[in-house]
Formats: C-alpha cells, structure tokens, sequence
C-alpha cells in the first residue's frame, strides 16, 4: 500500500512540472542554408533560453522535413505546431494566403490599422491558423533573367513562379512553371527556364547568380515571411504561454529593420557579380498591384476589398 502510494506520488511530479511547459514543433518552407533560417535561429535560440518552463520550440528542419507546399497543410492539421513561410505557399488551404504580398504597409501599422486582426480572423477560419509575425517586410520582389529584354513584353520566356508571380508574369506573355525554391537552381541549369520571380535579398543563398544575367527594376509587392500556428495549439496554451510566444512574436518583427540593409548589400552585391539592371518605368510596379487586385477580387471577392483597404498606403 504504502509503496504504491509513493510510486504514484514519484510519478505524478514529472507530469506536473511537463505540463506547465510545452514543446513546439517548427518547420521552415525554406531551406536551412538561407537567410531566413540564418535570421530565425537565433530567435528560437532566445526563445528556448528565455522560455524554460513556458515553452520551448523544436526546429525539425526545413523543406527536407516537410516539403515547402505541404508546410500549409502539415499545420493546418496540427503535424506541425508552427512553421516559418510565405502565403504563396499555402494558397492551397486559401487564396488569401497570398494577398500578404500587397501590404504597402509595415506589419508595424499593420498591427495598428486593424489589417492584423483582420488577417488573424481569415486564417482562423479558412487555415486553422493563428498568425504571430511576419519576419521579412519592407523587401521587393524582382523579375531576374538569363535573357535580355528590352520592354515588358515576356512572350517567349518560360519563367519559375509560385503563386506570387503568376497574375503578372502572365499579363505579359510568359510561359510559366511553379517550383519551390530548392528546384530552382537545376531549373537553370537545365535551361528549362529563363528566369525567375524572387525578392530582391537571397539569390546568393542557393547559387542562382551563377546562372543569372538580368534584373528587372523596378521591384513589385513586399516580401512576406511569417510565423504561423495550428489554431488547436495556439488554444490550447495556458495564458502564460500565450503572453509569452505574443511577447516573442512582437521582438521577431522588432528585427524587420535589418532588411532595409540587407537588401542595400544585396543591390550592390549582385552588380558585383555582373548581374545587370534592366529598367523600366513605374508602370511596370503600378500594373504588378493593378493585376494581383484584380486576380484577389475574383479569387476573394468577400476577403479581398477589405484586405486592398487595410493594406494600402
Ligand atoms: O518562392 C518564391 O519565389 C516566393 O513565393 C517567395 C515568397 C516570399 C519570400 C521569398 C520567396
């Protein structure tokens, strides 16, 4: 009896001391080798040092793990506590997942204008997602080409998207093939493509300058990367632990002034390596919203005036 008693007592401790910490699978959507996951760990770093007895994440790799268009889904269904991606990534689960790119503003004001909220609501109910913090802002993407071209015509150019491209890229005439990432520098190689949509920070990271002879200027959209999470998970969190993974959420994002710089070397670092500007007028920006709008309206037409408000400038 007594033994008994003291083996229930011995087991019962560990139990308690468990539950008031909780353990966070994360996923990134890109690679481990890229400035994103260089961005992110030592946040998670801090995260766990600061979070012992609160919370903990677990960093279970990149693409390799999970591939990059199934991350959406793996948290949707709680395989996965959280991840690091893009919304393009995930517009399987909801065509809004891509409208991040059209924000003019920081998540900043985001976060002031109601925009976050509004963004919080959507990916609630359509994705089973709580959204913490987006982690790359203020960052254009950019048209880069094996290929000269001499005005804004892309007929006869097969080009790498993702759904962030595609609208734009098609109005002008290109041929298009989505890849991830991770296939982009074979697609290169291969000649099976003549270029690629991607933000102006990050050609380095996988070996394209080595392929790449143009970038078109001006850039279009804002590069959106964020931390989301199973909606289940982030219920399940006692009020400690969502104060605290709010309180990290807020610091991630008080790092988003890194990108102005960043993105500065990248310019300069890409005409180190011989890529050449090729530039047009602001028309060409102007048309890349005009367009996107255009798809989000027919893709959301209940979400995506609301969003066009709350994101622009
Ligand atoms: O893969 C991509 O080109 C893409 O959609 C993306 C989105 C945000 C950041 C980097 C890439």
């Amino acid at each position: 009896m007594r033994k008994t008693l003291l083996v229930a007592a011995a087991a019962a401790l560990p139990l308690a001391a468990h539950a008031q910490e909780t353990t966070l699978k994360l996923v990134s959507a890109f690679g481990e080798t890229t400035t994103y996951v260089k961005h992110l760990t030592p946040w998670i770093q801090k995260f766990n040092a600061e979070g012992k007895g609160i919370a903990q994440i677990n960093f279970i790799g990149g693409p390799k793990a999970i591939p990059t268009f199934e991350v959406g889904t793996s948290v949707k269904n709680g395989v996965v506590e959280m991840a690091m991606s893009t919304g393009a990534f995930y517009t399987n689960l909801m065509p809004e997942a891509d409208f991040l790119k059209l924000t003019q503003i920081t998540i900043a004001e985001q976060r002031k204008n109601g925009a976050f909220d509004y963004i919080n609501k959507v990916w609630n109910q359509k994705a089973n997602m709580a959204y913490l913090a987006r982690m790359v802002d203020e960052t254009p993407f950019h048209l880069y080409l094996t290929k000269k071209i001499d005005k804004p015509d892309l007929t006869g150019l097969k080009l790498r998207i993702t759904p962030v491209y595609r609208d734009f890229f098609a109005s002008m005439g290109a041929s298009l093939i989505q890849t991830p990432p991770g296939e982009v520098y074979t697609a290169l190689e291969r000649g099976v493509v003549d270029g690629y949509g991607w933000p102006i920070q990050g050609i380095f990271d996988l070996n394209w300058h080595e392929k790449t002879k143009f970038r078109v200027d001006p850039g279009f959209y804002n590069a959106e990367v964020s931390i989301i999470m199973n909606l289940d998970t982030w219920k399940k969190l006692s009020p400690k632990q969502r104060e605290y993974v709010q309180k990290q959420a807020l610091a991630l994002e008080s790092m988003n002034g890194v990108w102005r710089k960043l993105n500065a070397e990248e310019t300069q670092k890409q005409a180190q390596s011989g890529i050449q500007a090729i530039k047009f007028d602001n028309a060409f920006r102007d048309k890349a919203y005009e367009v996107a709008w255009a798809a989000a309206a027919k893709q959301s037409p209940e979400h995506a005036p609301q969003m066009r408000k709350l994101f622009s400038r």
